[in-house]
């Protein structure tokens, strides 16, 4: 008999794991804020079948890889992380606590044979990053966040984290990495973002004018 979900957010939550901390200076331009900003380009998904759901590993891989949700929180090696959370908008929420799998446990499974990655969420999200981004140990894939199962607004069930780049490569509703042998740009790349996006080297924008528009701010409580 399946465990109810309860039980399964409690194991997750309590099994000891491993602990890292990507400490850095605020990168040039930003302005600590004490929350986050929530960013939903599309409309968050409606509450997944958490049985059901799965992260999946496709693309340019030896194998395809379909994870059980149930399996990340309780069988998968587990990663507390503290890092900044920096947006390109020019705020950052300092000392965020992330729990979740290291990307490099999935993407291992899979045997990658392309040198970059598409993330993409069940929302319609999706970014870009290279595939050594998602190998660095402290990108993760959160199931929790300060404590606690990520919250709803925050991209639950999954999200992946990724503090070597601005927030915009953190898709958040997470359910499959897409590995490729040729580089393709995500959502707010196709929109003019820079295609890498690391904040220390103010890499906002690609060349030409600077895309800051349709962004849709969702107000919490
Ligand atoms: N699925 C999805 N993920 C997303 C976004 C989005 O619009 N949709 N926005 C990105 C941007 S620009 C930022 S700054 C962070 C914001 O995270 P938050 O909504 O948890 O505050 O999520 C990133 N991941
Ligand atoms: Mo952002």
């Amino acid at each position: 008999m399946i465990k109810a979900i309860d039980e399964i957010f409690k194991t997750a939550l309590s099994r000891p794991c491993d602990k890292l901390v990507y400490k850095r200076e605020l990168p040039p331009n930003q302005k600590i804020i004490p929350r986050f900003i929530i960013y939903d380009v599309y409309d968050p998904p409606k509450d997944p079948d958490l049985f059901n759901y799965r992260l999946r590993v496709t693309g340019v891989v030896e194998n395809n890889i379909e994870i059980p949700y149930v399996d990340l929180l309780t069988k998968a090696p587990c990663m507390d992380l503290v890092a900044d959370f920096h947006c390109v908008t020019g705020w950052s929420v300092l000392n965020v606590t992330w729990r979740g799998v290291p990307t490099r446990y999935v993407i291992d499974m899979a045997k990658p044979k392309g040198n970059y990655v598409m993330a993409v969420g069940i929302d319609g999200y999706t970014t870009n990053l290279p595939l050594s981004t998602l190998l660095e140990k402290t990108t993760i894939i959160a199931y929790a966040m300060n404590g606690k199962i990520l919250p709803r607004e925050h991209g639950f069930p999954l999200r992946l984290v990724v503090p070597s780049r601005y927030g915009w490569k953190s898709a958040k509703y997470l359910s499959e990495l897409i590995v490729m042998d040729s580089n393709e740009a995500g959502y707010w790349e196709l929109l003019g973002y820079h295609d890498n996006g690391d904040p220390w080297l103010e890499e906002r924008f690609s060349e030409g004018n600077p895309v800051t528009m349709r962004r849709r701010v969702r107000v919490v409580r």
